[in-house]
């Protein structure tokens, strides 16, 4: 029994996420460099101000095989040119680990894509839960006119892989069309090789 660990209590709103995470995660424009399709679109943006884009609170939770970490992000309004604000996306760096994603409000698309550029999304609203399998990168994009806030659940041991998407880009993009989000043709994305 040396790995027991205390039950813990953790306070959720809907609006905020986590009340008392034991960590915040803050991405802003700067961070997000590379990542939107109209790099001027972001110098422009950050020329202006280094907006805070999105925020992820986090409960201290065993980084190990067993555990479930859970954490909540909260995804402000926003574009980089027609392009919506999200999240950097990742796979897991043990990629067999799945994830789950409850939306608490606001509203936006869970977009994910295997290694191989198969292509899938989900649209978030509070109440609906996103199940993505294992093999899948995952990125979220707030669509919506408020705060997009969802609870994410994952295995203690999943860890992430950021470098795939910084380096290849996911195949679709979230923009802005006629007031509308629309699904379009990355024109960064590089295919992997061997999948
Ligand atoms: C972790 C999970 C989420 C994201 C968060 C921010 O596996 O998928 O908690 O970390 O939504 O996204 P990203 O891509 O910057 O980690
Ligand atoms: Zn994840």
């Amino acid at each position: 029994m040396e790995d027991l660990m205390e039950p813990i209590r953790t306070l959720v709103d809907f609006k905020n996420g986590v009340i008392h995470p034991d960590r915040v995660i803050e991405r802003r424009i700067s961070d997000m460099q590379g990542m939107y399709a109209d790099d001027d679109a972001l110098n422009q943006l950050l020329s202006i101000d280094n907006r805070l884009v999105y925020q992820v609170k986090e409960v201290s939770i065993p980084e190990k095989e067993g555990h479930i970490i859970y954490s909540t992000t909260i995804i402000y309004p926003g574009k980089v040119g027609k392009e919506y604000f999200m999240t950097k996306g990742h796979f897991h760096a043990k990629e067999n680990t799945a994830e789950i994603y409850f939306c608490l409000s606001g509203e936006g698309y869970l977009l994910m894509q295997t290694r191989q550029g198969k292509v899938s999304t989900i649209y978030m609203q509070p109440g609906v839960l996103g199940y993505i399998p294992p093999y899948w990168g995952h990125r979220t994009i707030n669509t919506g006119s408020r705060e997009f806030v969802f609870l994410t659940l994952f295995p203690g041991d999943a860890g992430h892989n950021y470098e795939i998407i910084q380096k290849h880009g996911f195949a679709k993009i979230m923009v802005e069309e006629n007031g509308k989000p629309v699904l379009k043709d990355n024109p960064r994305y590089i295919p992997l090789k061997n999948g």
